[in-house]
């Protein structure tokens, strides 16, 4: 066998092919089922035990070299003919050089962002793997919430416990525990929910939330600050409403709808009939929430909200499909322009 092999080294290291077809002929002559190097592995098992060792590197190598050749060869034959291009028609056309688009989720985002940046929030950032702290206790999340299950979050680590994050609420903890009130915030960002991918689900999504902590800070002011961010982002003619909902980190709670802008609230396929759609939800800052990052909850209130950035474009360019917004299709993305890009 020995010699065999010594024999097929060298038939692998002159070979040269000159066409594909050749180089086809190769292969199946040394790597099919039938080829040489599997007919030789299965001779293996005659060979002397005191020659196995020996023998088995040396199959090994020839295998290898085999496959190396291939390659090589295929790759020589590809970039053959190449010095002929280069003589082509220099009076043509340069190829088409696509240019990138924002993408749609960066549009809206950033346009939320100057939206609240106009009326005095600054924008904060922090990690987008957590502790269970900032992610859930310090929000006042029960320790057998069913957020915490595997099954929602995204779990790093066990003890100590790391998540990616499952909302930028965590951020706003951070903020909280290091300055002083007022704070007056907002938290762009990706956030992870262990979910399938539907057209209306996806485990990574864009949140903006915002929070604003002082003395004397009301529902009302809430409201109105909501009410301003919603005619600049859909338009004077949008309204809003405001139903009774439940967070574990604000109290009261709620969830606001906008005017559909599609019937402006006659009632039709979009709206499910009903003239709204749901955008976000909002409340005042549990008072336990406060606590955990050492602020007085008799000396100050807060209110805060959060919304999905993909659902708000999902609305605003009327594409209903998620998942169009993480394909990466060029078709789809070149087809939205900002006037903020
Ligand atoms: C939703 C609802 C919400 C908040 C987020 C918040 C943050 C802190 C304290 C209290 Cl630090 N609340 N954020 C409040 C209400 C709702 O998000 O549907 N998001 C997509």
């Amino acid at each position: 066998m020995k010699e065999k092999i010594e024999e097929y080294v060298r038939q692998v290291e002159a070979f040269n092919a000159q066409t594909l077809e050749d180089l086809e002929g190769f292969r199946i002559r040394f790597l099919s089922k039938k080829g040489i190097i599997p007919e030789l592995f299965a001779h293996f098992k005659e060979v002397p035990t005191d020659q196995k060792k020996e023998t088995g590197q040396s199959l090994n190598a020839l295998k290898q070299s085999v496959q190396h050749r291939i390659a090589e060869n295929r790759e020589a034959l590809s970039t053959a003919g190449e010095g002929e291009k280069e003589q082509s028609d220099l009076s043509l056309p340069a190829d088409w050089h696509y240019q990138g688009t924002r993408h749609p989720v960066s549009i809206v985002k950033n346009q939320i962002n100057s939206i609240f940046k106009r009326m005095g929030f600054q924008i904060a950032e922090g990690p987008e793997m957590e502790d269970d702290f900032h992610n859930f206790s310090a929000l006042n999340f029960p320790p057998e919430h069913p957020a915490r299950d595997m099954q929602d979050t995204f779990f790093v680590s066990k003890d100590p416990d790391m998540a990616l994050r499952t909302h930028t609420s965590s951020v706003q903890v951070r903020i909280m525990e290091t300055r002083k009130p007022p704070i007056r915030i907002i938290a762009p960002g990706r956030v992870f929910r262990n979910e399938a991918i539907s057209a209306r689900a996806h485990c990574i999504f864009h949140q903006v939330e915002g929070l604003y902590v002082d003395k004397n800070v009301s529902f009302a002011q809430m409201k109105q600050t909501l009410v301003q961010f919603v005619k600049e982002m859909f338009g004077p003619q949008a309204k809003i409403r405001l139903r009774p909902s439940y967070f574990p980190f604000t109290e009261p709670s709620a969830e606001m709808d906008v005017s559909c802008n599609i019937c402006k609230g006659k009632g039709c396929n979009v709206c499910k009939y009903t003239g709204f759609l749901e955008i976000m939800g909002c409340g005042m800052v549990d008072p336990n929430v406060l606590k955990a990052c050492d602020i007085d909850p008799d000396t100050y209130t807060g209110f805060a909200f959060g919304m999905g950035v993909e659902r708000i474009a999902m609305l605003k360019y009327q594409v209903n499909d998620l998942r169009l917004y993480f394909e990466n299709d060029l078709r789809f993305l070149q087809q939205f322009h900002s006037s903020m890009d």
